[in-house]
């Protein structure tokens, strides 16, 4: 195999520093242009903001240019760096840069050339000092990936306001569904211990614009709402406020029994009301820029309004009243589904929630995830974005991979998010796309929120493969503007995280872009869903039957001898009619249908021809095989990277990819026998036939798989 050149492989690295490294820049032109353009910076009056960002300009210059850069007071000479606001800094209140800052709003910024004490020098200048903390990051991801500065005109401003993480982290520091470890969070040292962990992960955030974390489970307890714990929080808090990021919790809709002593948590007893209103004068007194509440009601066993005969209007409205006389919000998350509703799961949370649009108080969310069931590896968008106008909705999307391979399987997840942004509501007619009914533009929203469901921890590297740390990237890159492209934020974390050796980033960028759909295609190909292992969620388990029926695979595929898939158009469940027109008519048309959702929509028959022209039994088994081939792909694409790679994490790199082509195997062996014992047809013999039985994968068992607490066994 050809292994490329590289004089010298780089010193091996364990990816802590994540794409902040600031390795010296390898191409002696551009350092010597940098060098030129960069002589010295000048950060006026820094508040803890504005020192976060003078130091991270040290750090960075010092690193990049491999020789640090005076910082001083005042412009002395040309090629200073000037950073403020007008207000704290004099070289940049005397220019005259309104154009810039009056569109760049709260958060955004300015990045441009300017003349500064009659020299040449570049300012970045913002209206808040976050804005400003933002530009530096900016400004050094440029030069992290070698870009000119020759040219700068840059305004940038988040089209997201709230651009937030979803921690699923409990207590005793298990993650549920978190596969790099424990929690980040060291509760039982804090508030005394301050890892500085807290600060490096505050700093991450904030290079990709992520300005709020939401700590705790959504599967809540109500400890986390004491006094105790209270304390520990606010410490986090004061931790990540200089780098712009505000604090949330998960609130259990009964603590007010379980940490209040209450006898009931109705939404509309005064003393439930009075109850809140004093936590969160309590929560405000420590920390008083906290965001507010995510709420899971009624929901996979959590408590709710339900309980009390009350809406989920009366539950979120009763914790909104309380959060409003301090600026925070509530995003009430519309996953709710219910096991005796035996509607279509798929349309139950549409079902619950629509008609109550405009119920809502303005400081409420609705949280609603990407697509109606769970995070799969794909699924169309979910129908309740765009059908309640007047309501602002989050997007939630899952950075964590509970759907797709773990912390095991390289999957870069900016398409599958990009893919939902991009999806058209036709809410108002053609061309309304989930991404603006996200950012409140189509409706006029003033609030606007995305959060990922993170995949940190407390392994080294922070996300477990060393590719994971791209989805928490890509996520804060695509809520500050979703227009980016999944090539471009690729091939900026590529070269941030590895090297801009064009060599490297062109074929590392293309695995990287692959990943996905073969991931899809070894899973869930044709619109497939919810067919994995029954509660880790590891492998496959298209035979995985009995108990809760909406937790079962063959709720999802309903094979039988006709065929496979779920009949959601008007001749089944009808999940179709949820959608708007003329979406709703293409997915219900057969032949309209796009090929990549149509075993969610439609029960088709095995023998049904395809586009490709093969029946639908042939076009399964190429697209398992396809998406095996595509990993192994992948293997071959990653071995030529050798020699632009550390060899830690290139070892490490190459043995998960090892993993990931022989799970994707077994995925494809495993569901092609089981939807074989249906369709009764042969594996076409260009295929590699099944390495093992059918009953042999259906015995496979898997204990102590990460992100679960194990129920099974000991
Ligand atoms: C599912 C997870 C479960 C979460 C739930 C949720 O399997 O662990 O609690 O979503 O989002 O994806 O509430």
């Amino acid at each position: 195999m050809p292994t490329p050149i590289a004089k010298e492989r780089p010193v091996s690295e364990d990816g802590y520093r994540l794409w902040l490294r600031y390795e010296p820049v390898a191409h002696p032109p551009t350092r010597a242009a940098y060098r030129a353009a960069l002589t010295q910076a000048v950060v006026e009056a820094p508040s803890p903001t504005l020192l976060a960002a003078r130091e991270e300009i040290g750090l960075a210059l010092a690193g990049l240019l491999g020789t640090p850069v005076p910082m001083v007071e005042q412009v002395t000479q040309a090629g200073a760096l000037v950073a403020g606001t007008p207000q704290s800094s004099r070289a940049i209140a005397k220019l005259d840069l309104r154009a810039g800052l009056e569109p760049a709003g709260a958060e955004g910024f300015v990045i441009t050339r300017a003349r500064i004490a009659d020299k040449n020098g570049i300012a970045i200048a913002a209206n808040t000092d976050t804005g400003v903390l933002y530009g530096v990051f900016h400004f050094l991801r440029r030069l992290q990936t070698y870009k000119p500065l020759d040219d700068l005109h840059i305004v940038s401003a988040p089209k997201i306001k709230r651009r937030m993480l979803n921690h699923w982290d409990n207590l005793d520091r298990t993650v549920e569904r978190g596969y790099a470890g424990f929690s980040l969070w060291d509760w039982h040292k804090l508030p005394d211990y301050i890892s500085p962990r807290y600060k490096d992960y505050a700093r991450a955030n904030a290079s990709v614009g992520i300005n709020g974390t939401v700590l705790t489970n959504v599967n809540a307890g109500a400890l986390i709402l004491t006094n105790q714990y209270l304390v520990k929080v606010a410490a986090l808090a004061d931790v990540f406020r200089p780098y712009g990021i505000r604090v949330y919790l998960t609130a259990r809709f009964t603590a007010p029994i379980e940490a209040g002593g209450l006898e009931t948590a109705d939404p509309l007893d005064p003393g439930v009301v009075a109850w809140w209103e004093a936590k969160a004068d309590e929560i405000y007194a420590l920390i008083p820029d906290f965001g507010g509440f995510v709420v899971k009601a009624n929901s996979e066993g959590q408590p709710g309004p339900h309980d009390y005969g009350r809406s989920h209007a009366d539950g979120a409205n009763l914790l909104a009243g309380a959060l409003a006389p301090k600026g925070g919000v509530v995003c009430w998350r519309a996953f709710v589904y219910d096991e005796k509703n035996l509607d279509d799961r798929a349309k139950q949370a549409y079902t619950e929630l629509a008609p109550q649009d405009g119920a809502f108080r303005d400081n409420v969310f609705l949280q609603i995830k990407n697509g109606p069931i769970d995070f799969q590896p794909r699924e169309p968008h979910h129908p309740l974005l765009g059908a309640m106008p007047k309501t602002p909705l989050m997007l939630e999307v899952q950075i964590t991979q509970e759907y797709l391979g773990h912390a095991t399987h390289l999957v870069y997840l900016a398409p599958l998010f990009k893919e939902t942004l991009d999806a058209d509501t036709y809410c108002c007619g053609p061309g309304s796309p989930v991404a603006r009914v996200v950012d409140g533009s189509l409706d006029g929203h003033a609030m606007s929120g995305m959060v990922g469901v993170a995949n940190t921890g407390s392994e080294r590297n922070w996300c477990g493969h060393p590719f994971a740390a791209a989805n928490w990237f890509a996520f804060g890159r695509l809520a500050w503007d979703h227009r980016a492209t999944s090539e471009g934020i690729a091939e900026e974390w590529l070269r941030m995280t590895f090297g801009n050796d064009e060599r490297f980033v062109g074929p590392a960028a293309a695995l990287m872009l692959d990943s996905r759909e073969a991931a899809v295609n070894y899973m869930t190909p044709l619109g497939l869903h919810h067919i994995m292992a029954r509660d880790h969620h590891y492998g496959p388990g298209p035979w995985v039957a009995g108990g809760r029926a909406d937790w079962t695979s063959l709720y999802y595929h309903r094979a039988d001898a006709a065929g496979v898939g779920f009949d959601r158009t008007p001749s089944g469940s009808d999940a179709a009619g949820q959608y708007f027109s003329p979406y709703r008519e293409q997915v219900s048309d057969l032949a309209a249908c796009p090929e990549e959702v149509l075993l969610w929509f439609h029960h088709v028959s095995w023998r049904h021809t395809m586009k490709s022209g093969r029946t639908l039994w042939d076009e399964l088994c190429f697209k398992y095989n396809h998406g095996v081939a595509s990993v192994r792909q992948m293997q071959q694409a990653w071995d030529a990277l050798a020699g632009f790679v550390d060899a830690a994490r290139f070892e490490h790199v190459k043995a998960l990819l090892k993993i990931q082509a022989k799970e994707a195997a077994w995925w494809r062996d495993a569901c092609l026998l089981y939807f074989q014992t249906f369709s009764g047809l042969p594996i076409p013999p260009e295929y590699e036939p099944p390495a093992a039985s059918l009953e042999y994968y259906m015995n496979l068992a898997h204990y102590y798989v990460p992100g679960i607490r194990e129920r099974r066994f000991g």
